[in-house]
C-alpha cells in the first residue's frame, strides 16, 4: 500500500524511514501483547510490565540515534531495547528464564541489556536509567566522543532525588544526555501528579531548564518523539581540562 504522508507532521523524514518507524513500533506492540498471553499461561519468570501505547517515544528517540549512541531504561523497557535494535528472540528468552536469554535467564524483563547495540542496562529502580545515562554522557564528554546517551524514565521519577542530581549536572557540565520522560500520568499504578509540586509534566523542559540550566529534557508519551539527529549530536565546546 502506498503511503502518503503529511510533511508537516512527519518532519521530512523519507516515506521508507516512516514505514520502519511503523514496522517496529508494530513490532514493540505485538511484542508485548504476546509476552501478555504467555504471561497470564504461567509460561514467564517473574513480572512484566508492558509498554503498550508508549511504543512511538521509543521509536521516535532511538530513530535519532546512532549505533554507537547508548539508551538507557526502566521497569517498562522491552519497547525501548527493541527500537535500538536488540534481539526480541533474546529478550523473549529473558523473560521465560532461559539460558539463551541475554543474562542467561537471571535477570528477567527489567534487567536486559545489549551492549552491542547500545541498550546498556534497564534498571528498576525508579530513577536508575537517569544516572545511568548521566554517567555514561560524562564518560564520552571525557573521552572526547561526539556520542549521546538517552535515559528513558517515567513521570513517577519526578520524586527521586537523582532525577534532580543528573539534570543539575548534566546542565552544569553540558554533558551528551538527553532525558525522554515518558508522561503516562501515573507512577505504576499512583497518580503521578500526586508525587511532586513539579505542576504539568509538559511544562518540566521549561520549569527545570529554569532551574537547572539547559539541560535536554524531552516529556512524551503518545506523540512520536522524533527527534532531529543534530538536536542529539550538537557541537560541543571541548572539555576543560585541569
Ligand atoms: C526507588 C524506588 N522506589 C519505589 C519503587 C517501586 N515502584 C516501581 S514502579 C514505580 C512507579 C514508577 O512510575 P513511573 O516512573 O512513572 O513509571 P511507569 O510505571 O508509569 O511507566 C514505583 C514507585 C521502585 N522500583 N524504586
Ligand atoms: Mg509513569
Amino acid at each position: 500500500m502506498a503511503m502518503r504522508a503529511n510533511r508537516r507532521v512527519t518532519h521530512g523524514i523519507p516515506p521508507e524511514q516512516l514505514q520502519e518507524m511503523y514496522r517496529l513500533m508494530v513490532a514493540i506492540r505485538t511484542f508485548e501483547e504476546g509476552v501478555e498471553r504467555l504471561h497470564k499461561r504461567g509460561l514467564l519468570v517473574g513480572p512484566f510490565h508492558s509498554s503498550v501505547g508508549q511504543e512511538a517515544v521509543a521509536v521516535g528517540v532511538c530513530t535519532a540515534l546512532r549505533q554507537d549512541d547508548v539508551i538507557t531504561s526502566t521497569h517498562r523497557g522491552h519497547g525501548h531495547l527493541i527500537a535500538k535494535g536488540a534481539q526480541v528472540k533474546r529478550i523473549l528468552a529473558e523473560l521465560a528464564g532461559r539460558a539463551t536469554g541475554y543474562c542467561r535467564g537471571r535477570g528477567g524483563s527489567m534487567h536486559l541489556s545489549d551492549i552491542s547495540v547500545g541498550a546498556i542496562g534497564e534498571d528498576g529502580i525508579v530513577g536508575g536509567s537517569i544516572f545511568l545515562a548521566t554517567g555514561a554522557a560524562l564518560g564520552f564528554q571525557l573521552e572526547g566522543s561526539d556520542r549521546v546517551a538517552v535515559a528513558f524514565f517515567g513521570d513517577g521519577a519526578v520524586g527521586q532525588g537523582i532525577f534532580h542530581e543528573c539534570l543539575n549536572l548534566a546542565a552544569m557540565w553540558s554533558l551528551p544526555v538527553v532525558f525522554v520522560c515518558e508522561n503516562n500520568q501515573y507512577a505504576h499504578s499512583f497518580p503521578a501528579r500526586r508525587l511532586a509540586n513539579a505542576g504539568e509534566v509538559a511544562d518540566w523542559p521549561q520549569r527545570f531548564s529554569r532551574r537547572y540550566g539547559p539541560a535536554r529534557l524531552l516529556v512524551s508519551l503518545t506523540t512520536c518523539t522524533y527527534v532531529p539527529s543534530e538536536t542529539l549530536h550538537p557541537p560541543r565546546s571541548p572539555v576543560a581540562k585541569s
